[in-house]
């Protein structure tokens, strides 16, 4: 395949041919050069102990100690589940460290900027607020978190945000999670060698541990995120590598913690710091952020973003990269060779992730304003030192910023906010259905081909679309998420984005925030029309270009919850069909939801929206119909249409605050 083949991104291809020009190696070329080992791929290779590792390649093969294929598998994908969940749950643990800091004063620099959302979040963990002052709430709040991650018994505080019937399935099930560290730790225990070896039981842990980073670290993550920083409401931004300036110093900030991210934002925009900047020669600072990180500030900030998980060596392509200050996650040792060919200085900042070759400048909360000085500071006097740019000029706008707050607010306002026009639209057929499309980049596909073709198919189907994480980042790129995407959307979903001022894609936050989808989901549940558990809903989660063990988490945590998720790429369980066959269809008749690998997009589209179409018809509402609404929109959007046609000039008109010039 020619390199300019393995994105449909343009500012990706041009890159990928001056890397090509420069002859410096990315991802792209080693997911060529490097072929997957194909045991390893379908999850059949056993390395948990020095018996092996064990390769089981053939019909009936056992390992050393006999464990059949089914058990290999299995305690394969758990670990990998068991992984993500503690990814992000740890991630959620800085973040009430920091609360906690924010509170007590130890934490200078930080604040309880969201004061509604403490409240709310008090309420969840059963915290006092009456006649208490907001940093002894906080206080409070940030024990309380903290409280769950090592909590040994009972269940976590916030399963009661669940809708009751699933609740009382968990309980059942023996699956409710306990504490978030006790649920990873007993998935590494049991799938110790020789341990738990029965794939039903030692997959019941995995989504065990997978709901206690879902319901658990990852919303404790969002929740104190959001207090410390702000509930995201939209507004607008840009995306894609000609954010980078060609005149100015550029930070590129990458990973996934908003605690330092948060602080570096506030030193670039101190006038000293752009003084300084332009003392040594550049026309002030510019940061940008991807991944992640990008998907926090771009929301909070509105810090535009450089692209999403495989534009992070491209970006230092350009040339124009100062600095790239990472912190934990996604963050590929790759920079390392290809900064090395360039003035750019990749940053380490977290205690946790030391890389060879990076400059470590370590983060400390109590510290941060003035580490987060000495970072900028550090690519500033990089600036001298910078060579021949190249920075393809391709931008897009984007909306971000759709909490589940701003959804409710967005569909009623203070004065009666919820989610019932959401659900009626569903029930009218108006709205097809709703779907999650999340997840990462993998050179292993084309990069955003999936997420792209995927999203584009579902809007035309009437269905909605929320997004986080890269995925989000990606096709912001290609504009769907303004204003101009409704020519992608069928005429019901349009009438709606139409009359509420929505794109029909909304970007709801970084992949830690796939929980404020659980949320929505949850409320859509108890809201009425809709049955009474997530897995009554006519909606699906796709993560169509995944590679991390972080989305198998979070696929496991929406299986777990009643979603039907589906991932593309390939099954890293393709190895057992039992194993294949329990999360495919079994899973389904014990949690409502299910979980599939299906590399074709088109019949990832067909799978999810004969899902969709499915649960309506459970829920006996009426068979979905593209012709049957839209109409009264759609006749200012066809005079639109035709006057464009015609060569009249027609006029701008607005949405969600956004001025939209072409629709
Ligand atoms: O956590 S989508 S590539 S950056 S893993 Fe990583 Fe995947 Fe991006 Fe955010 Ni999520």
């Amino acid at each position: 395949m020619a390199k300019s083949d393995k994105t449909i991104d343009p500012a990706a291809k041009a890159m990928l041919e001056k890397a090509a020009e420069l002859e410096i190696t990315t991802a792209f070329d080693r997911a060529d050069e490097m072929k997957p080992c194909p045991i390893g791929a379908k999850g059949t290779c056993c390395r948990n102990c020095a018996m092996g590792p064990c390769r089981l390649t053939k019909e009936g093969q056992v390992g050393v100690c006999g464990a059949t294929v089914d058990t290999v598998v299995a305690r394969n994908l758990a670990r990998a589940v068991a992984a993500g969940s503690a990814s992000h749950s740890d991630h959620g643990r800085d973040l009430a460290f920091v609360l906690h800091g924010a509170a007590t004063g130890e934490a200078p620099g930080y604040q309880i900027r969201d004061e509604f959302k403490l409240a709310e979040v008090a309420r969840h963990l059963g915290v006092e607020t009456d006649g208490r002052t907001k940093e002894e709430i906080a206080t409070d709040v940030a024990e309380k978190a903290l409280a769950e991650f090592g909590k040994q018994s009972g269940e976590l505080l916030y399963l009661a945000r669940a809708p009751k019937k699933r609740q009382q399935l968990w309980r059942e099930l023996g699956i409710a999670p306990r504490g978030v560290d006790r649920e990873v730790v007993e998935v590494l225990h049991r799938t110790h060698a020789m341990n738990d070896q029965d794939p039903d039981h030692i997959l019941d842990q995995a989504m065990r541990a997978a709901l206690g980073d879902g319901w658990g670290g990852s919303m404790l993550a969002t929740d104190i995120t959001d207090i410390l920083f702000g509930t995201p409401s939209p507004l607008v931004t840009q995306v894609n590598l000609g954010v980078l300036k060609k005149d100015a110093v550029n930070l590129i900030i990458h990973g996934h913690e908003p605690t330092l991210s948060e602080m570096l934002v506030v030193a670039v925009r101190d006038p000293e710091m752009i003084e300084y900047a332009k003392a040594k020669g550049s026309n002030g600072i510019n940061v940008a952020g991807i991944c992640c990180t990008s998907n926090e500030t771009l929301m909070r900030e509105g810090v535009p973003s450089a692209g999403n998980f495989l534009h992070q060596e491209l970006a230092i392509l350009t040339g124009a990269v100062e600095a790239m200050v990472v912190d934990i996650q996604c963050i590929m040792q790759g920079l390392i060779g290809v900064a090395e060919n360039f003035h750019t200085k990749i940053i380490t900042t977290s205690p946790k992730v030391m890389v060879p070759g990076a400059l470590h400048m370590e983060f400390d909360e109590h510290r941060a304003p003035e580490i987060a000085r000495e970072i900028v500071k550090t690519a500033i006097d990089n600036f001298a030192n910078r060579g021949p740019t190249y920075i393809p000029d391709i931008q897009e706008n984007m909306v971000p910023g759709f909490s589940h707050e701003y959804i409710r607010y967005m569909l009623g306002g203070h004065y009666r906010g919820s989610l019932r026009p959401l659900n009626d639209a569903i029930m009218a057929g108006r709205l097809r259905g709703v779907a999650g499309v999340v997840g990462c980049n993998n050179p292993r596909v084309v990069q955003d081909q999936g997420h792209f073709d995927v999203v584009s198919e579902l809007l035309k189907n009437d269905v909605l679309v929320v997004q986080t994480g890269c995925g989000a980042l990606c096709n912001a790129k290609y504009g769907l998420l303004q204003g101009e995407a409704l020519k992608y959307a069928g005429p019901g979903l349009r009438e709606i984005c139409e009359t509420v001022g929505i794109p029909p894609v909304l970007h709801m936050g970084a992949c830690v925030d796939n929980s404020r989808i659980l949320t929505v989901l949850s409320e859509m549940a108890t809201e009425g029309g809709l049955g009474s558990d997530i897995s009554d809903i006519p909606g699906v989660g796709i993560a169509p270009e995944w590679m991390s063990e972080k989305a198998l988490a979070i696929g496991t945590y929406f299986v777990a919850s009643g979603v039907y998720v589906i991932f593309g790429v390939k099954s890293p369980v393709e190895g057992s069909e039992a194993v294949t066959d329990l999360i495919s269809r079994r899973w389904e008749q014990k949690v409502g939801g299910k979980l599939e690998f299906e590399p074709d997009l088109q019949k990832i589209v067909q799978k999810a929206l004969d899902h969709i179409d499915k649960k309506r018809a459970a829920l006996g509402l009426p068979e979905y119909d593209s012709t049957r609404f839209g109409q009264s929109g759609d006749r200012r959007w066809k005079a639109w249409l035709k006057a464009r046609e015609e060569g009249t000039e027609v006029s701008a008109y607005s949405m969600a605050g956004v001025t939209v010039e072409d629709a």
